[in-house]
């Protein structure tokens, strides 16, 4: 069977859409003692562990995270830091550049296609 080069672009893109896999994260930005830099300190963990976890997903993927500030006594927020947020700025994280910081006791949903990357970033790192 012959396909035009349309017809294998579309079923290429079906192929990726239907593979394509929710990926949800539940976490609460919590205070962890922890000794990133060999002094112990508070630092703010991913439901109460630190170092915080980390995100897998394919290309096509749907990332859910959501977060509740469980900090008690600072604002939070996650950044995705070198995902293509394309057509999802606001998703990007930063506090007060693309969003408004998550007050502690708040909820947020991220959620996102991770459409593409960076070809020299194959993961993505985030900060509270
Ligand atoms: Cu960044």
């Amino acid at each position: 069977m012959i396909f035009s080069s349309r017809a294998r672009i579309l079923l290429a893109s079906l192929a990726q859409v239907c593979l394509a896999d929710v990926v949800e994260y539940t976490w609460e930005a919590t205070w962890v003692s922890a000794s990133p830099d060999g002094f112990t300190r508070p630092v703010i963990g991913i439901n109460n562990v630190w170092p915080c976890p980390e995100i897998r997903a394919k290309k096509g993927d749907t990332i859910r995270v959501t977060l509740t500030n469980g900090l008690g006594n600072q604002t939070t927020g996650i950044h995705f830091h070198g995902i293509n947020q394309i057509s999802t700025a606001w998703m990007d994280g930063p506090s007060l550049v693309t969003q408004c910081p998550v007050p502690p006791g708040e909820t947020i949903v991220y959620e996102y296609v991770v459409r593409r990357y960076p070809k020299s970033q194959r993961s993505m790192l985030w900060c509270s």
